[in-house]
């Protein structure tokens, strides 16, 4: 592919920063016993010095790489967690005529953009990156873009990350999970198996866990919890199957991972791999996100092919690690 010299293009990077304010709901007290004043705390996230002026970026050619970077500063009282997004806009980063030659520039967060916690006081460096890839056409030539980048900034203190709530279900019942069918979904501190004349189980962690017995034909018996997770962080839990029937009534469990549809299997089991009336032991399954973002996590099992001698699962220590 002919690569094309652009002469003339000017790039307009510009340093838009969205403060995320908030105030913590602290107290002031003043009851007659006197001295003891309490004074709510501040998020406030600034950045740079000056985060008017905005980085102008000229005579960006085809293959060019911009590196620029900018500091943000915890201005409040409170320790904060920032997440820093970039968005784009102007014609050097549309899609523009016709392939080949239609590759607008992107835009790359490359450290220091999720999560990331800052004391009162403290300052970090977030860097980005612009690149014009080489494909860019000449419908390019004297582009401009901007970015904005919005820096969102929540206060730590009483606000643990991609909290999963009662886990384990140590709470001894289903508080932070939803589920679908109450009468099928039992919190237990044993389990006996094929309706009591199996094998017993107990806690694969602290002293309760999930049993889940299948409903109508075809119809998952669910237990499920939302969760946010940073790229690379792991779901993990185990997991235990008791078929209560046998083949051709194939009932099945599995833990789902799901965003927008089903997005992993992480765990499953069914009459065909047990056996008829088998059962398996406490397993560990985990999965990580591949992206940041909202998941939920489903623990389920069904009956198939008709509605009885309905099997069941096992769940516990589920964990965010
Ligand atoms: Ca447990
Ligand atoms: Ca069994
Ligand atoms: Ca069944």
């Amino acid at each position: 592919m002919q690569k094309k010299l652009l002469a003339g293009m000017s790039v307009l990077i510009l340093l838009a920063a969205l403060v995320g304010g908030a105030t913590m709901a602290l107290f002031t007290d003043s009851v007659t016993n006197a001295g003891n004043a309490f004074t709510a705390g501040t998020v406030d996230i600034e950045v740079g010095d000056d985060p008017t002026v905005p980085v102008h970026v000229y005579n960006m050619a085809p293959g060019d790489t911009y590196n620029g970077s900018f500091t943000v500063r915890n201005a409040g009282t409170l320790e904060l967690r920032y997440s820093v997004s970039a968005a784009t806009a102007g014609p050097l980063f549309a899609v523009q005529g016709v392939a080949p030659g239609n590759t607008p520039a992107v835009v790359a967060l490359t450290a220091n953009h999720t999560n990331v916690v800052l004391a009162p006081g403290g300052l970090a460096t977030v860097a980005f990156t612009v690149y014009l890839p080489l494909t860019a056409g000449n419908d390019y030539q004297g582009d401009v873009g901007t970015v904005n980048f919005t820096i969102n900034a929540v206060q730590t203190a009483n606000n643990p990350l991609n909290a999963l709530v009662n886990g384990g279900f140590e709470a001894g019942n289903f508080t932070g999970w939803n589920v679908n069918f109450p009468e099928l979904a039992q919190v237990v501190t044993t389990y006996q198996a094929d309706g009591g004349g199996g094998p017993i189980y107990t806690a694969s962690e602290g002293g309760h866990f999930a049993v889940l017995h299948a409903g109508a034909e075809d119809v998952y018996t669910e237990v499920s919890q939302a969760v946010v997770l940073s790229a690379g962080q792991t779901l993990a839990g185990r997991a235990a199957f008791d078929a209560v029937d046998y083949l051709p009534f194939n009932d099945d469990a599995a833990v789902v991972i799901i965003s927008g549809g089903p997005l992993a299997t992480p765990w499953a089991k069914s009459v065909a791999v047990v056996g008829n009336y088998g059962q398996s032991a406490w397993e560990s399954w985990s999965w990580t996100a591949p992206v940041a973002g909202v998941y939920t996590l489903s623990l389920r099992v069904r009956n198939v092919n008709d509605d009885s001698l309905p099997s069941v699962a096992l769940f516990d220590a589920n964990v965010i690690q």
